[in-house]
C-alpha cells in the first residue's frame, strides 16, 4: 500500500461526533508520549499532520485522519499520564474505552510500546483489555533507533515476557524517527483492510 493523501477530519470529544460512514479503522493506542501522533506523520509522510508535543498528555481527544480516502488514523489519547488529575485521567480511560467497544469500524488496532522500557502497569491493562476481548491488534515497539540494531530481538523478548504475550500476537520494532520498518507497519495495514473488505 501506497498512501497518497492523507487528512485531518476531526477532533472528537464524543461518539456522536464521530465520522459517519464505514470506513475502517486503524486506531492507534498507547501511553501518552510512546509515539502515536509521530507514527502518523510518518506514515503519511507528513511533519506535522499529527500534533506530536514532548509535553505529555497534551492530547485529550480523540483525532481522525482520513487516508487515501479509504480509511481513517484514528489517534487516541495517551493514558497513564500521572500528571493529570485522577478526574481527568479517568474521564480519558472512559473515552478511550467507549471508543475501543462501541466502535464498529475498527479493523486493526496498533498498540505501541516503547521498546527500551518494561511495560507499565497501564500497558499491562490495555494488553489484557485487547487480548480478553479479542480485538484484531498488532504491538509497535516503537524508538527502535534509540538501542543498537543487534539488541532489537533481546528487547522486544523483554516485551514478550513481562506482558506474557501470547504466541499469535504479532510484535513488531518500529521507529518514527528514523522510519525504519515501515514496510512491515505497511504490510499489516493491508492485511486489515483486507480483512474489512471480505468481511463486508
Ligand atoms: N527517538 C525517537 N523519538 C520518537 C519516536 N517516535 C516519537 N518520538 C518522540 O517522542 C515524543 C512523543 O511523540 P508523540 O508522537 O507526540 O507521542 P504521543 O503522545 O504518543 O502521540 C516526541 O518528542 C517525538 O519526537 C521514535 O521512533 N524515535
Ligand atoms: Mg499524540
Amino acid at each position: 500500500m501506497q498512501i497518497k493523501n492523507a487528512q485531518f477530519e476531526v477532533s472528537a470529544t464524543s461518539p456522536k461526533q464521530y465520522p459517519s460512514g464505514d470506513f475502517p479503522e486503524i486506531v492507534l493506542v498507547g501511553k501518552s508520549n510512546v509515539g502515536k501522533s509521530s507514527f502518523i506523520n510518518t506514515l503519511t509522510n507528513r511533519k506535522s499532520l499529527a500534533r506530536t508535543s514532548n509535553t505529555p498528555g497534551k492530547t485529550r481527544q480523540i483525532n481522525f485522519y482520513f487516508i487515501n480516502s479509504s480509511f481513517y488514523f484514528v489517534d487516541l489519547p495517551g493514558y497513564g499520564f500521572s500528571q493529570m488529575s485522577k478526574m481527568e485521567q479517568e474521564k480519558v480511560g472512559k473515552l478511550i474505552e467507549n471508543y475501543l467497544i462501541r466502535r464498529e469500524n475498527i479493523s486493526l488496532i496498533l498498540f505501541i510500546l516503547d521498546i527500551r522500557h518494561d511495560p507499565t502497569k497501564d500497558d499491562v491493562l490495555m494488553y489484557q483489555f485487547l487480548n480478553d476481548n479479542q480485538f484484531p491488534f498488532a504491538i509497535l515497539a516503537n524508538k527502535a533507533d534509540k538501542i543498537a540494531p543487534t539488541k532489537i530481538p533481546l528487547y522486544l523478548d523483554n516485551i514478550k515476557n513481562k506482558l506474557k504475550l501470547d504466541d499469535d500476537i504479532v510484535i513488531l520494532p518500529f521507529s518514527s524517527e528514523k522510519k525504519i520498518f515501515t514496510d512491515d507497519v505497511l504490510d499489516l495495514l493491508d492485511e486489515a483492510r483486507f480483512k474489512i473488505i471480505i468481511s463486508l
